[in-house]
This record gives structure tokens, sequence and C-alpha cells, in this order.
């Protein structure tokens, strides 16, 4: 018999909600069920206790309580369901997201994915221009920030040579130390065993990466490996940039036999950070390591004196760029961490006029 602890339902879950349900005052017997995808407010369930497929939307009082798009639903998530009715009453709190700006709004974060352990941040050996540094530094920022292990996935290593292959090693274990890197060929399988090997079996994996790096594909793969019956759809490239067509339009998870669940998604189109400061010193942990030698403790590393990080500048230990791109990403971060504030402000603000109009309203009435 099919049952939901193969998506993912743990001993950790099962307390959260009995500490959740206990807050809940909702009187309808709910179930726990994934979310294992969505278009737009259909979400498709995989409800406890038997994996019973089935889809559900939001109640009304879900709506209401919302603040903003971060409060909805996501694939991963877990939520609580009227098993007749498939209303959904509650979102259970997430042990990871992985989030970023909604687009256009930078104060308004969006949760890509939900509750996933594992990370594959996959980039393309093909020679196009998907894997830069600062992609790089990037995506892990996101990782660290998300909750989720990365892991660093160089796909389509039948396309490159052993000398590229090599480059490409070095520039991960450089400028994303301590992250875990696999070259692998979703096309003929090599190295997919392995990294498979990094998620437990009932652990969540998530991808991260542009159009065209070959998610699906990897997806495809692992599947092959545990003799599963996926098949997500795989896409054509742009000839010239190699850039892909976005084939996946909705993120989905997938079950493998013997595990784990895996989360295909959309190629990202940019990926606006939405992180905090440790999750930056988490993927720079080389300037984060100088920063605590420097003899002052608030160093702004700004010609002070005994400063470990101008040192190690000066003699080349630190690259000039990957410390210019380390105050790119901290400054990007500090104007959104600003805008943060002053949004919060606002509402602050909108909260307190909406009481006193309310307070002055009742006054009225009862003069
Ligand atoms: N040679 C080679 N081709 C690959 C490999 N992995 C994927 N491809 C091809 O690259 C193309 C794009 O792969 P997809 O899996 O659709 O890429 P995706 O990342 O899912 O793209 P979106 O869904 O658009 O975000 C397809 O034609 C795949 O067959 C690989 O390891 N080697
Ligand atoms: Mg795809
Ligand atoms: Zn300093």
């Amino acid at each position: 018999m099919s049952t939901i602890n193969e998506w993912g339902w743990t001993r950790a879950q099962h307390d959260a909600l009995a500490g959740f349900a206990a807050q809940d005052s909702e009187s309808t017997p709910t179930v726990p069920a994934r979310v294992v995808g969505h278009t737009h407010h259909v979400y498709d369930l995989v409800c406890a206790p038997d994996a019973r497929t089935m889809q559900g939307r939001v109640t009304g009082a879900f709506e209401y309580r919302a603040t903003g798009p971060a409060d909805y639903p996501t694939a991963g998530d877990w939520v609580l369901v009227e098993a007749e009715t498939g209303r959904i009453t509650a979102c259970l709190p997430r042990h990871t997201a992985v989030s970023r700006h909604v687009a256009g709004e930078e104060t308004l974060e969006q949760v890509i994915l939900a509750n996933v352990d594992v990370l594959f941040l996959v980039f393309a050996l093909d020679g196009g221009r998907g894997f830069t540094i600062g992609l790089l530094e990037r995506s892990v920022t996101a990782a660290w920030n998300s909750g989720a292990r990365p892991v660093v996935v160089l796909n389509k290593a039948d396309l490159a040579d052993p000398a590229r292959r090599e480059q490409a090693l070095v520039d991960v274990e450089t400028h994303a130390p301590g992250v875990p890197v696999h070259l692998v060929s979703a096309r003929d399988g090599t190295g997919v065993q392995q990294l498979l090997a990094e998620a437990q079996p009932d652990e969540t994996v998530g991808m991260l990466g542009k159009s065209g790096v070959g998610k699906s594909a990897l997806l495809n793969a692992c599947a092959r490996v545990r003799e599963a019956a996926v098949h997500a759809a795989e896409g054509e490239l742009r000839r010239g940039d190699s850039q892909g067509r976005h084939t996946t339009t909705d993120k989905r998870l997938y079950r493998l036999p013997g595990g784990p669940i895996i989360a295909d998604v959309p190629g990202l189109r940019e990926l606006q950070l939405w992180a905090d400061d440790e999750s930056l010193d988490a993927t720079f942990p080389d300037i984060e390591a100088l920063a605590l030698e420097c003899r002052f403790r608030d160093c702004g590393h700004n010609g002070e004196p005994g400063c470990r990080v101008a040192e190690a500048l000066a003699t080349g230990e630190l690259p000039m760029d990957r410390y210019e791109r380390y105050l790119d990403l901290q400054r990007e971060l500090a104007f959104l961490a600003r805008k943060r504030d002053i949004r919060a402000a606002q509402n602050e603000k909108l909260k307190w006029k909406q009481i006193t109009e309310h307070q002055r309203a009742a006054k009225k009435q009862r003069r």
C-alpha cells in the first residue's frame, strides 16, 4: 500500500503538525497533504494517510489571513486539507524555502519551492553563456538562504572536452568553497548514480537553473537509474546560443521508487536574490574568515590599520574580482533590506491609520 511517508512525511513533520494543530481553531477535520504541483490557484495534492491524489483550493479565511504571495502554498508545501471538499485551510510551517523577488517587485518574496532538503544548482557545460561565476555565487547564496544543502551539478559533461571539464571543477571549488560538485551527463548517465547519493531516500531534491541546462533531462536520467516510469518533457535548444525555450512551465514533484522525491521547475530567467547577510557569508567563507582576522571587529576594509582583507587583496591571496562580486551582492542585499524596512514601516503606518479611523467611527456612533 502507498503511504504519505513516500512523499517525505517524516517524524519531524508529524511533530510540527502536532504543535500547529493545537493552535488551529478550525473545527472541520483536515488531513495533511503535500502540494506536488499547482496551476495558479488549483493545487495538486497527495493526501495522508494513503497518498490519495486530489485537487484543492485555499479557503476564503486562508486568503483573508495571507499577507503576501509567500503565504500561499507552493510546490513542496505541506498543507491541511478537508478531505471531503479539497478546501485548504492552512499551510504548515516550512523547514526550508527557496525564494526570490516577485518579478518587478523588489519587496515581495516569492517562494519557488518549499521543504526541499537538497538543492541541485544545475549548469550546462555546452559552451553556452549559462555557466558564469556570478550566477554560481548568486545560486549558492540563494541555496544557503533557503536552508537546503546546495549541490552544484555541471551537466552535459559529454559535450565538454577534458580541459573544459577540469576548469569548470576548479572554478566551482574556488568560487563555491565547501559545496559538493558533480560532473554529470543526463544524456549518457555519467555521474547520475553518484549525484543521487547526495540525497537520503526520504528527502526532497529541488533544482535551480536556466532554461535548457537539462533539469528535466536530469530528472529523467535519475528515473532511469531507479527504473521509474517518469518522463518529463525535454526541450529543444535555440541554435546559436544554446539557450532553452522554457519547455517546463509548471513546478512538479516526482517520486522515484526507493527515493528521493525530485522537483522539476521552469528555468529561471534571472535570479533576483532574496537572502540575508548570513547567506552571503556562507557563500564567501574565505572572505568571512579573513574579516575575522582584521584588527578591528567592525573593520570596514577601507584602509583601516591591521586590515587582513586589504592585505589578502594586496598579496593576491584574495582575488580582486571575487571581492568585487562579494561587494556587489552585499550592496544588492543591503538595498533589498532597506526597501523591506520601508515597506514594513508603511504597513505599520497603514495599520495604525485603520485602527484610529475605526476608533473615530466608533466614537461618533456612541455620540
Ligand atoms: N548532450 C547532452 N544534452 C543534454 C544533456 N542534458 C540535457 N540535454 C539536452 O538539452 C536540452 C534541454 O534539456 P531540458 O531537460 O529540456 O532542459 P531544462 O533545464 O529542463 O529546460 P527548461 O524546462 O526550459 O527550464 C534537451 O534537448 C536535452 O536532451 C546532457 O547531459 N548532454
Ligand atoms: Mg525542463
Ligand atoms: Zn578589514
